[in-house]
């Protein structure tokens, strides 16, 4: 299951955190922390993993995350980079990864090795799409789900260190689309969360946005459901 967007501030240094997850390894105590920080390095952005220990977190155990090194594809300017993510074992491994969305650029995930998220990165989606990572067929392996202002898609768990490709998209041909041009450019997405909500063993999505400006100029919200059991 994915511990996608569970909130979590850590200090001034972290503007937009994002934490959580689940343990994995069983013997370090405290699972690793994922902070993501997409306005630093002047809006380049950043993701930090604080390596949890059994007497909790410190800054001395901690890896930088940040595009053009360690194999992580470089987005130039402005990336963003770290302003979403969402967790989980997309190769099938048995290490987790880590998908980091930006609002400029398509997603990068960042394989998962026995050293951590050592293994570079490979980017997927597009701009700013938001991640959440689920067993959504309840086959046991985790697939990517990537939710854009008007469609949310699903994707076939990744072979080795390639990009998991498109599968299903969830929203073709439901009401949710948009019915006019001026709907289309309106509707902004603003999360995407997956989780097990009815207990059966399978991730449902969650998916929520805006729609703006209303008739009277006002903000409407959204908010979707999909129980998504297509194969994968
Ligand atoms: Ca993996
Ligand atoms: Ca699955
Ligand atoms: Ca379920």
């Amino acid at each position: 299951m994915a511990a996608a967007l569970a909130g979590l501030l850590l200090g001034a240094a972290a503007p937009a955190a994002h934490g959580g997850g689940h343990p994995h390894g069983g013997t370090s105590g405290y699972p690793p922390l994922i902070i993501g920080s997409p306005q630093a390095r002047s809006s380049d952005g950043h993701v930090v993993v604080l390596h949890g220990s059994r007497s909790g977190y410190s800054a001395g155990r901690s890896t930088t995350l940040i595009p053009g090194e360690a194999g992580i594809p470089d987005g130039g300017d402005y990336e963003n980079f770290g302003d979403t993510f969402a967790r989980g074992d997309l190769n099938g491994d048995g290490h987790e990864d880590l998908v980091v969305g930006s609002r400029s650029r398509p997603l990068t995930i960042v394989w998962g090795t026995a050293d951590g998220l050592t293994g570079g990165g490979v980017r997927v989606g597009g701009p700013g799409e938001f991640p959440a990572v689920g067993d959504f067929d309840g086959d046991g392996r985790d697939e990517l789900a990537l939710l854009a202002d008007r469609q949310l898609t699903l994707h076939h768990p990744a072979e080795g260190r390639a990009a998991p490709e498109p599968a299903a998209v969830l929203t073709e041909g439901l009401e949710w689309e948009p019915q006019t041009p001026t709907d289309a450019r309106s509707r902004q997405a603003r999360g995407l969360i997956a989780a097990d909500f009815d207990g059966d063993g399978r991730d449902e999505l969650v998916a929520r946005g805006v729609i703006h400006p209303m008739m009277d100029g006002s903000l409407a919200a959204w908010a979707a459901y999909f129980r998504a059991s297509p194969a994968v």
